[in-house]
């Protein structure tokens, strides 16, 4: 396996203001208690673990409000459909300064959510060093939406359309350059739920899409062969992207949007031990773990396995 030579920078970002529901905000400590910072060290990685950064939690926020109330309440406007996009913005200017800080310090930048919102923040600040930089995301959604096509004005669902330059800009403008990627540099794999405004743009767009019926026909040796030789071909640095929706309930329940279908516990293995093969990734992001739903610390446990394989694990 090819292990990375450099430390690994830990970045907990216990923020959930842009899911459906609470609870991912506590991803970085179940990540961290399933043992992360064991495990990274038993494979021989110097670790340097970050304080969490202080986001706003929503204590602040009154929660007797719930987000439906306030997503239909004026509909009739866009920005009413952004929730929480003052919050939201906040955590990712933040973030993104400590993404590129640590990725300055020769650090490899692994960022631990909290929900998908903050792949803006970890993107910004990897784009500073990278002007080509590719994304494998995997998720069972796309996050495409924006602001006229969000169905629930959960930011989440539009992080990557706007490192993509589409949406708000208090999102986009992020370290001040917009887009953060380019189309044909995205690769989305495990894509099962849709909104129609997404499925319009990946058309309409050079973003590559590997479906579930994708991996079903050509299976993830295939789809991760094509997905390293399109992005070595033509990125500097690569991100990953891993929403823990994109692995079938079954094995990851502890996700606020579960979708059945996803891929297995052994092909998000093989999907991670591969990349490490290839020795492309420059930072990765784990997100939309929420303890507040999973069964035993069953989907975190997941997670640090699933960051092992990323950085080079082997059984023998
Ligand atoms: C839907 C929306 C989403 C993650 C759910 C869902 C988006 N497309 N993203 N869970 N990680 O509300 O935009
Ligand atoms: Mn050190
Ligand atoms: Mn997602
Ligand atoms: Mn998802």
């Amino acid at each position: 396996m090819n292990r990375l030579r450099k430390p690994i920078g830990v970045i907990s970002v216990p923020f959930d203001l842009g899911a459906a529901r609470r609870g991912a905000a506590g991803g970085p400590h179940a990540i961290m208690q399933a043992g992360l910072e064991a495990d990274l060290r038993r494979l021989g990685y110097d670790v340097h673990r970050y304080e969490p950064f202080p986001v706003d939690d929503g204590a602040t926020i009154d929660l007797g409000t719930d987000k439906d109330a306030i997503a239909t309440e004026g509909a009739n406007t866009a920005q009413s459909k952004l929730n929480f996009v003052r919050e939201v913005a906040a955590a990712n200017r933040l973030l993104a300064e400590q993404v590129a800080a640590t990725a300055a310090r020769g650090q490899f930048p692994l960022v631990l959510g909290g929900d998908h919102s903050i792949a803006v923040g970890t993107i910004a600040g990897m784009a500073d060093r990278y002007a080509n930089l590719g994304v494998v995301w995997f998720d069972a959604h796309s996050d495409l939406n924006t602001a006229e096509t969000t169905p629930s004005g959960n930011i989440h669902g539009m992080s990557l359309a706007a490192s993509l330059g589409l949406g708000p800009p208090e999102l986009t403008g992020i370290r001040g350059h917009a887009p953060k990627l380019k189309p044909e540099n995205v690769v989305l794999i495990g894509t099962r739920s849709l909104d129609q405004g997404e499925k319009e743009l990946i058309r309409a767009s050079n973003i590559t899409c590997y479906t579930m019926h994708d991996i079903d026909r050509k299976g993830i040796p295939l789809v991760m062969e094509e997905t390293i030789r399109k992005l070595s071909g033509s990125c500097d640095g690569v991100h990953l992207s891993f929403d823990a929706d994109s692995v079938d309930p079954l094995f990851a329940p502890g996700t606020g949007t579960p979708v059945r279908g996803g891929i297995s516990y052994r092909e998000a293995h093989l999907a991670l031990e591969l990349l490490c093969e290839a020795g492309i990734v420059t930072s990765a992001e784990f997100v939309e773990v929420n303890p507040a739903i999973d069964i035993r610390n069953e989907t975190a446990r997941l997670t640090v396995e699933l960051i092992a394989s990323l950085l080079g694990d082997t059984i023998l």
